[in-house]
């Protein structure tokens, strides 16, 4: 039954190496024995209302069957009915633009350069889920600057996987395929950026955005795009794939803010999966001490 608290999950989130990860995991009761690992072990939540302020992390079950990706449906369910449709073999990933060394990666050569650390993250869905999740994956920062950003570079660009004969959801115009996401060149420098390759020390599910997937963890979740082949430096905004189909809803920053509401529902609360009840989404998602900084003198109420 243990909880992680709030501050816990805050703290934990940086720069745990994988045996330190363990051990803490372990000394908080989460999984059995550091001997066996922690790939295949149980990481247990207990979601319990009497347990409000507290959190835990989220059932793998829920985090790998609760979740959007509209390549594969627009249902929650979807994803994992059709994550066998998602083809991940040879996968690449172009790291290009406005930078000196242009590089096409491999899975394998990303692995080698940038090893995986382990991150315990909240995840806040713009339509009012919230999860806590334990990712694998290496700071998007240190890929940037190996491929050495000039200085015209003001903004990073992703894009998903385009297979429309595969992904049964992109024969249908909901998204302006591919999937498209953007982030100020500070905000993806920000060690809390994450390109997350696995969760639950096991390698990333395809409903969870194999093989590699953006997790910026005080934005709401659509900024977090999955299934990555392309990263580009570029000097304009992009235009996400959100603010595109709906641009009275969706802006670009997409920053966690419980004082902005959605066009369409509040943004005050959030209901953890796995919990009946609801909780009080914070600002940033938690992570203000860390990136309240990108946004100063910035009117949050016009850049939402
Ligand atoms: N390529 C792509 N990335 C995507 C999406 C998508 O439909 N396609 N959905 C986004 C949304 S709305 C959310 S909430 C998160 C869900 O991530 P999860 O499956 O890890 O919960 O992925 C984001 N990234
Ligand atoms: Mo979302």
């Amino acid at each position: 039954m243990t909880k992680l608290t709030e501050n816990q999950v805050t703290d934990e989130h940086l720069f745990l190496n994988r045996r330190e990860f363990i051990q803490k995991l372990t000394a908080l009761g989460l999984i059995a024995s550091p001997l066996a690992g922690y790939a295949g072990q149980n990481f247990t939540s207990h979601p319990n209302p009497n347990y409000q302020p507290k959190l835990s992390l989220t059932s793998e079950e829920d985090v790998t069957h609760y979740n959007n990706f509209y390549e594969m449906g627009t249902s929650k369910s979807d994803p994992s009915r059709f994550a066998d449709s998602l083809k991940t073999a040879g996968w690449q990933v172009e790291v290009t633009g406005l930078c000196n060394k242009p590089t096409t990666f491999s899975m394998d050569e990303l692995a080698k350069q940038f090893p995986n650390q382990e991150r315990i993250y909240r995840f806040r869905c713009v339509e009012g889920w919230s999860m806590v999740v334990p990712w694998s994956g290496f700071p998007l920062a240190s890929l940037l600057k190996s491929v050495e950003p000039t200085s015209k570079a003001k903004f990073v660009k992703f894009t998903s996987i385009d297979d429309p004969e595969n992904l049964k959801g992109q024969r249908f115009r909901t998204i302006d395929w591919p999937y498209v996401e953007g982030l100020r060149l500070d905000e993806a420098m920000n060690p809390l950026t994450l390109m997350a390759t696995g969760l639950y020390g096991k390698a990333l599910p395809n409903q969870n955005g194999a093989p590699i997937r953006l997790v910026v963890p005080w934005k709401y979740g659509f900024k977090s795009a999955k299934s990555i082949v392309k990263i580009e430096l570029v000097e304009e905004q992009p235009i996400s794939s959100w603010m595109h189909i709906a641009p009275q809803e969706y802006a670009f920053y997409s920053n966690v803010n419980p004082n902005v509401p959605h066009r369409r529902w509040s943004q005050a609360k959030e209901r953890p999966l796995g919990s009946f009840f609801k909780k009080k989404t914070l600002m940033f998602n938690g992570y203000g001490k860390e990136v309240a900084y990108l946004y100063k003198g910035m009117d949050l109420k016009k850049y939402y």
